[in-house]
Formats: C-alpha cells, structure tokens, sequence
C-alpha cells in the first residue's frame, strides 16, 4: 500500500523579482506595528507581538544559540517549510540564494502559503504563518510535518530574529507580496499582478543585532540541499551563491538514497550492486538502500521525515534486527552456519556495511540529547518487518551475493573473536596494578577524573614542554611519537598490536569497543567499552598546527569515532589551538597569535620599536612558558571542544585519504594541493 498523498501538479517554478506595482490592500486590519503607534491593537495583535517579542528577547531558546550554529539554521527553517511542501506532493522545485547583503532567499513551486483572510485571525493566512508561533500546523499543512528539536520551531521565529524579511505568495491567481522588520509587519498583505503560476518566496536578513556580524557558509547550505536530494528524489534544488559570485549549482539525483549509498561507496570495492527496496504501512513510508563492500567499517545514515538522526533510534534498530536475523536464518538454511556455531551478532552483519534508512511518517518524536533519536515504538516493529521480508527474498533471489556476505559476516565473527581476546590481554594488564601505566605517561596527582585532564602531545620534545609546562596536580601528558595507526587499514586485532595505542588505552583507563562504530549498540561485544572508568574527563589532542599535525588529529579522532565514540558523544575530547606566532615587544609585553592575520592586527596595535616576532614551527619550539600560557593553562589558553560532527567530517576524510582507493585519494590531494604541499602520506 503507498502512502495517500494529494497529487496537486506543481507548475513552473516562481523564480523571478516582483514588480510591486498596482497594488490592492488584502485585509482590513492593520499591521502590529504601525497600528501601534495609531493606537490600534487589537487583542490578538498584542499576543503576536508578545510572542515574537520573547522570541527576540531569548533567541537561543527557540534556535539553540545566536552563533553560527543559530545564524545557519535560520535557512533551515525557512527551506524545511518548503520540504514540508515537497513531501506532500505539491511541490517540485526549490531554489536558494544566497545574496550579496547576505539575504537569503527559498523559493518553491508549492500551493502558495493561504492568502485569504484567517476565519479567526481575521488577517490573511500568509500574516498569521509570519507572526505566531507554531502557527504553520494550524493551517492544515497536515502531511510528514516535522516535529521536535530545533526544527519545526516555525518561519515566524525566523520573521522575529530577521532585520526584514518578505514574503511573495503566487496563489488564487496573483502574486501577493508583504515586508516584515524584525517580525512585525511594515504593511498589510498587497495583491499584486496576475500570474498563472504558484509558489512561496521568502527572503530574509538575519539580524545584526542578535547574530553580531556574521557571513554565511556556503559549504552548510550545499550539504543540507545536497542531502535532501538524495532522500527527495522528485524534487530539484538549486543554489546561487551570489555572495561568492558563484554560478548556481543544481542538486537532482533521481535513484535517491541508492545512488547516495553509491557515492559513499565510491572510494570502497562493493561486492554486489545497491539493493533498494520501499514499502508503506500504516501510512509510514520506509526505504532501505544498501550494499557490501570489501572493508569493515559500517556506515549506517538515518533519517525521519529528512531529518540526519544521528543518535539513531527505532528506525534503525528495526532495520539491524532485521538483518541479523535474516542473514542468520539464511546462513542456517544454507548450511553455512552449522549447528554447533554460534549465531552472527548485529556487529558481525553490519561489517563492511553501507546503508541508508529513511522513513517518512506523520507524528514523529525526536528523543535524546541533541533531539536526533526517533522514538516511535510502532517503527521499530515495522521497519523489522519490511525490511525482513524484502531481504530475505532478495538473498532467496541471489544467492551467489548471500553467498559472499555470509562470507563476509563469517570473517567478522572470527575476527572479532580474535579482537576480544587482544582487548583481554590489554585490559588485563592495565587492570594489573597503576604501575603499568604506560612509562611514558607523566600522570597527575589529582586521582578525580572529572577534575583530570589528559593531554596527547604530537612528538617527544612537545611532550618534554608539556610536562614542564604542565600544572601537574590535574594535568596528565602523554607524548606519542610520529604516527598511532591507520585504523582504517588495520584491523582492530592488528591496531591493538600498536604501542602508541595501548598506551592511550591503558592510559585512558576506559577498555574499547570491539565494533567499528564505536557505539555500545548490539551483542555482548559493547561491554568493553566502560566510560565510568575514564581517568580524565578532559582529553585534549594538542598537536603542531601543520598538515602533518592535522594528520595526526585525524587519526586520533578517527580512532575515537570509531572505538570510543561515547567520549566525543559526552564533549570528553578537545583541540588544542597552538598558536603560530609569539611576538615580544619591549622587556615586559608579549602577545601570541594564531595566524598571519591576527599577528598584523597585533603589529599595528603595538606599533612599537623593538618589535621580536617568532614563528612557531611547531610544538617542539615552544618553551615551557609558551605552552603554558597559550594551550594548557586553563585561565589562558584556547581549546575547542569536538562535535560528533568533526569527528564524522574527520572520518570521511580520513576515509578517503587512508582507503584502499588511489583514485579518489589522488583527486582529493590535488584540490587541496595548496594546503598540502610537503606531506608524506605512507602510514
Ligand atoms: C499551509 C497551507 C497551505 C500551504 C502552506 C501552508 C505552505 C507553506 C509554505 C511555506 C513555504 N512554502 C510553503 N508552501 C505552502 C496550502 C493549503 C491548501 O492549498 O490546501
């Protein structure tokens, strides 16, 4: 059974300026904020302009923060009210700009936000959606509406945290147009001229007064548009970054979440071609693409109604438990697992594993800490069962493919017993007794965890800074020399060979996870990741600010993400901002800082003689004092704390530059061939 969607044709899209001429009035009220300077409120004109008011007063309460986080979600907001369209089924096209001034504009092709007059309200629909909070919902928009979390939180906070904002309505056979500064209306709705097409244009400036001076990243909006194409396939989207004069960019990929299963496998070497499958029930939509490759790591991307769920949830426990027990049944009918074998646990099925889940559905709840889990309990159930039907019949259908990923969960299963049995031998002997710390930690004496901090200094002679810079009552040092390890090449059973690794381990205290996604998700393997026993809540990767040091960085986030995920998860890991240059002025007056541009801005304040400018070529030429002042001092220093999201970022670079696949690695090397000049990539 397909999900009941209204079939209303989208026409062509509404992508060109309004002419403002020949105006009629639509609604006989007046606008908030004129009329108050008339005296004119109405009682519920007095509510809007309170609830917006709020909105302006604590921004961060709707939006998260004011930062760039809150500054790029604005468009969020705004292009997800045109998805909602696009779900329905009304609306095929949208298109963003992002303008000069640093406006921002989405235009659909939808059925046009209401135009006529609220029943209630007594103002067109269009000014209600503006100014009242959570007001979209109330006008039928029914459909996949989002909920939860920081989306869905409504255009008209949008409105109130926008300099201006206008809106341009092409419905009932005219294009309608109406301005907004800082969420009140500047005039009523105008009716303008004819037009046969139909659509919403928003445009909007976000606020200097709450977002300080901002400018916006492109790349943000490219990964947003590009991710909605896969999971929308009957819609096409377009970006002109007319800030960046850059010519407009158009995102359509008409296999959907199979061709976005392609592209992440494109720097691996899959055993079988995509298998897509989609069904309904219950009106929830699921959609499963999928495909082996020869690695190990899993890369499993979740979605509800379009929204990343990066915590994962009901959806996509559904889909393992699926999987689990299908390939487990099959591999016993098969005679491939016999009798006295054990069962293939979730980890050992997702090995090597490329998948995408999305589910469409009318009321979902979004759980956990960033508000990404899905929580329905009725997904779970049916996900399981789509999904196990449809698998099983495609391994019925193909069985020299089960075949092979029978194959492939055996290796794993073997695998990871091996694995278990190093992580054992690791964890014994750190159990042992504190002497067999690594020798080369210089612990501190504070024995609180949450008060410890850990640094992992890149080199021998940092580290030798470190320690003397170190406060030694709560920070801890631990140099690791050159490379750790390639964990993308090395199995974990190999990795755990590495000393540099054993060392963090056993200094971290907390054991390791055994899948490679670093989440205590199925089997009983997640047990030897333990967080209680972490010795220092703060860990903080503090390497030279070059691209060998940024390599490092990568590798040690990338071996977080994938066997200790919790510790980036609870905002335990951090970077070090070493800064670049130290500049000495006179005998008592010294500055640091990070780049070139930050050391002009410091030579034109001092504007001294006797200027002495040292460039840093690393940690290793630091002093004592330097490393103190600039990245250990916690009255001082600059250290950043890593999101799940670096860590993601981190990973796919790191996948791709350390994968088996020359080709992609190669091209990536060259569009960063000015960032990385002298690098020696064999580790
Ligand atoms: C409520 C009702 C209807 C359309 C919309 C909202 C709508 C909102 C936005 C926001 C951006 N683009 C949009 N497109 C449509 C239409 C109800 C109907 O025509 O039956």
């Amino acid at each position: 059974m397909a999900v009941k969607r209204k079939t209303g044709k989208p026409e062509t899209p509404l992508a060109e300026p309004i002419e403002t001429q020949g105006v009629e009035v639509i609604g006989e009220t007046s606008n908030g904020l004129s009329s108050a300077v008339e005296g004119e409120y109405t009682a519920e004109q007095l509510t809007v302009l309170k609830g917006l008011e709020a909105v302006r007063r604590r921004p961060a309460m709707y939006i998260g923060d004011t930062g760039a986080r809150g500054l790029h979600h604005l468009f969020i907001e705004v292009l997800d009210n045109s998805v909602d369209e696009a779900l329905a089924g009304h609306c095929d096209h949208i298109d963003v700009i992002l303008h000069k001034d640093q406006s921002v504009s989405v235009i659909d092709n939808g059925r046009g936000i209401p135009v006529d007059i609220h029943p209630e309200e007594k103002r067109p629909g269009v000014e209600v959606v503006m100014t009242t909070l959570h007001a979209g919902g109330k006008f039928g928009g029914g459909g996949y509406r989002v909920s939860g979390g920081l989306h869905g939180v409504g255009v008209s906070v949008v409105n109130a945290l926008s300099e201006w904002l206008e809106v341009t309505v092409a419905r009932d056979g005219h294009l309608h147009h109406q301005r907004y500064e800082r969420g009140a209306p500047v005039a009523p709705l105008k009716k303008l001229k004819p037009t046969t097409k139909r659509g919403t244009t928003v445009r909007f400036l976000a606020d200097r007064q709450i977002f300080g001076d901002y400018r916006y990243d492109p790349n943000f909006f490219i990964k947003r548009l590009r991710e909605l194409a896969y999971l929308n396939p009957n819609v096409t989207f377009t970006f002109t970054d007319e800030l960046n004069d850059k010519p407009k960019q158009t995102f359509k990929f008409s296999k959907g979440i199979a061709q976005l299963v392609e592209e992440l496998n494109a720097t691996k070497d899959p055993i079988h071609k995509v298998v897509y499958f989609r069904n309904a029930r219950e009106e929830t939509e699921v959609e499963v693409a999928l495909q082996y490759h020869t690695g190990y790591q899993e890369t499993l991307l979740s979605y509800a109604n379009n929204i990343h769920t990066v915590e994962g949830g009901t959806h996509l426990s559904g889909f393992k438990t699926a999987l689990t027990r299908v390939i487990n049944q099959y591999a016993r009918k098969a005679g491939l697992l016999k009798d006295k074998d054990a069962n293939f646990t979730g980890d050992d099925v997702l090995e090597g594993l490329t998948a995408v889940i999305a589910v469409k559905l009318l009321h979902p709840q979004f759980e956990g800490q960033t508000k990404t889990k899905l929580g329905n309990l009725e997904v779970q159930g049916l996900v399981n069962s789509i999904v196990g039907e449809a698998f099983s019949e495609y391994l019925e259908r193909n069985p020299s493919v089960a075949r092979k990923i029978i194959e492939k969960a055996l290796t794993a299963q073997r695998a990871r017993e091996a694995a278990r049995r190093a992580a054992e031998l690791v964890k014994r002997q750190s159990a042992l007794d504190n002497a067999s710390l690594p020798g080369k930690l210089a612990d501190c004496t504070e024995r609180d965890p949450s008060k410890c901090e850990l640094f992992l200094v890149e080199g021998d002679s940092a580290g030798g800074s470190a320690k003397m810079g170190r406060d030694r009552r709560f920070q801890a040092v631990l140099p690791l020399r050159g490379k750790i390890l390639n964990v993308e090449k090395a199995r974990l059973d190999k990795a755990l060979e590495n000393e540099e690794i054993r060392a963090l381990i056993t200094a971290l205290g907390t054991g390791i996870s055994l899948n490679a996604n670093g989440n205590p998700s199925s089997g009983e393997s997640d047990s030897r990741f333990d967080i209680s026993k972490l010795r220092y809540h703060r860990i903080v990767v503090m390497t030279d600010a070059d691209v060998d040091g940024e390599h490092i960085r990568t590798l040690l986030l990338t071996f977080f993400f994938r066997y200790m995920r919790p510790l980036i998860e609870n905002g335990h890991v951090y970077i070090a901002q070493p800064p670049l240059f130290r500049v000495r002025a006179g005998k008592d007056e010294q500055y640091y800082a990070k780049d070139e541009q930050e050391l002009e801005e410091i030579l034109k304040k001092i504007k001294k003689k006797n200027v002495q400018v040292t460039r840093f070529k690393g940690l290793g030429e630091m002093n004592a004092e330097d490393l103190a002042d600039t990245t250990m001092d916690p009255e001082k220093r600059v250290i950043v704390q890593v999101q799940l999201e670096d860590a993601m970022e981190a990973e796919r670079i790191f996948s791709v530059l350390m994968g088996d696949k020359v080709e992609p690695r190669r091209k990536f090397i060259e569009e960063h061939a000015k960032e990385t000049t002298d690098i020696d990539w064999h580790c």
